[in-house]
């Protein structure tokens, strides 16, 4: 294929995928139900639910034509959903498949200390090749989610993250608001770059260091690592320059975001909210990129009715919302205005691809009860006075 038939195909495609009139299909449809997180299947061991995850080094795509390397949980990007009821007992068999160091924090839980995933504090790093068991009971009720936190400044924009929905039969949000389906959407930011560079540079790290370890010359002090902190104290009075004194990072030299991604996927592969009038639905929402994003819905007040999973006693309206890193909410939409609305970032440099606009997190949401004929952009065209649509080519 030559790069005008490569665009011509392209432009075709985008231009397919971005008509509202696909959107109601029931291609479209079905391609959007592989947009969520899938729910990771227990094994029942007596009382315990128990649960198998991997990290291992993946390749995901977030658009058509841009994949990166990411660290990711049973090969996917989102990890797989975690979905009990309250008060259950979890047990999660982690086993580590890569050449790097990791753990699961498990964000907005209640789990026994020992289980909170921090490295050196609560627990031993899981190495390359291993397996950490966690164990806790599912506590409190709510949107949550999973990280690993080793290295989380590159880990999680590489992909290490996941929902932890933990249920509940007598549902505070369910009796106030019957919604019939519910979504879950968890935002990022990746610097794709920093990750590239970064994983290349942390694999070579580790190769190094596990080779200089079998061969009996390891240099605990190139690699900064110290048994004690009177071992540390006594090498810095010996002349030892720890790293952030030789070399230090610029503030350019930190992650600059340049892909965002609601459940792995940038516009125009996001997943979209589809709703039937006098529906209600509810949209668990997950910040685990380290941007904040200003999310606004058009054409509706949505209802705010959990923060940080907690239900809110008094929910309220509103058409923007600030989602920080690390909260979780849940909304409520009552569809009560037919059409296609979009809903996305309102700093708009999230709204991007790789610095090009549109793209990023903006995804739609599409009444299924909106008659095609509606959707006829023609019709359009002819109030503005123009016979035809315009076309617009790739590189025009
Ligand atoms: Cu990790």
């Amino acid at each position: 294929m030559n790069r005008r038939d490569f665009l011509k195909t392209t432009t075709v495609l985008s231009a397919a995928v971005l008509m509202p009139h696909y959107l109601l299909t029931s291609e479209a449809r079905a391609a959007n139900n592989s947009r969520f997180p899938v729910a990771l299947e227990p094994k029942m061991d007596g009382d315990v639910k128990e649960f198998h995850l991997f990290i291992d080094i993946y390749q995901h795509e977030v658009v058509p034509g841009f994949q990166f390397h990411t660290l990711a949980f049973n090969n996917r990007v989102p990890g797989p959903e975690f979905r009990v009821k309250q008060g259950d007992k979890v047990r999660v068999i982690l086993k580590n498949k890569t050449e790097l160091n990791h753990t699961i924090h498990w964000h907005g839980l209640h789990v026994p200390w020992r289980m909170d995933g921090v490295p050196y504090v609560t627990q031993m790093p899981v190495m390359p090749g291993q397996e950490f068991v966690y164990e806790f009971t599912a506590e409190p009720y709510g949107t949550h989610f999973y990280h690993c936190h080793w290295g989380t400044l590159l880990h999680m924009q590489s992909g290490m993250f996941g929902s932890f929905i933990i249920e509940n039969d007598d549902d505070p949000i369910l009796k106030k608001f019957p919604y019939e389906r519910e979504y879950t959407l968890i935002y990022s930011a990746h610097d794709s770059n920093f990750v590239r560079n970064e994983l290349n540079a942390m694999l070579e790290r580790m190769k190094e260091r596990m080779y200089l370890m079998k061969t009996g010359r390891f240099d605990k002090k190139r690699f900064a690592v110290f048994n004690t902190k009177e071992e540390f104290v006594q090498a810095v009075e010996a002349g030892y320059l720890p790293p952030y004194v030789i070399s230090r990072r610029s503030q350019a030299d930190l992650p600059q975001p340049n892909w965002f991604t609601v459940n792995g996927k940038s516009y125009p592969m996001t997943p979209n909210l589809y709703i039937r009038s006098g529906e209600t639905i509810r949209v668990r929402l997950i910040n685990a990129g380290q941007t904040e994003h200003y999310l606004h819905l058009h054409g509706h007040d949505f209802w705010l009715v959990a923060d940080d999973g907690l239900p809110i006693p008094q929910p309220w309206q509103m058409n923007t919302m600030r989602l920080s890193p690390g909260k979780t909410a849940d909304i409520i939409i009552e569809g009560k205005n037919r059409g296609i609305w979009t809903f996305h970032d309102h700093d708009t440099s999230r709204v991007t691809n790789n610095g090009l606009y549109p793209g990023g997190n903006l995804l739609a949401l599409v009444y299924e009860d909106l008659p095609a004929e509606e959707t006829e952009l023609s019709m359009m065209a002819q109030k503005m006075g123009l016979p035809n649509l315009p076309h617009v080519a790739l590189d025009e």
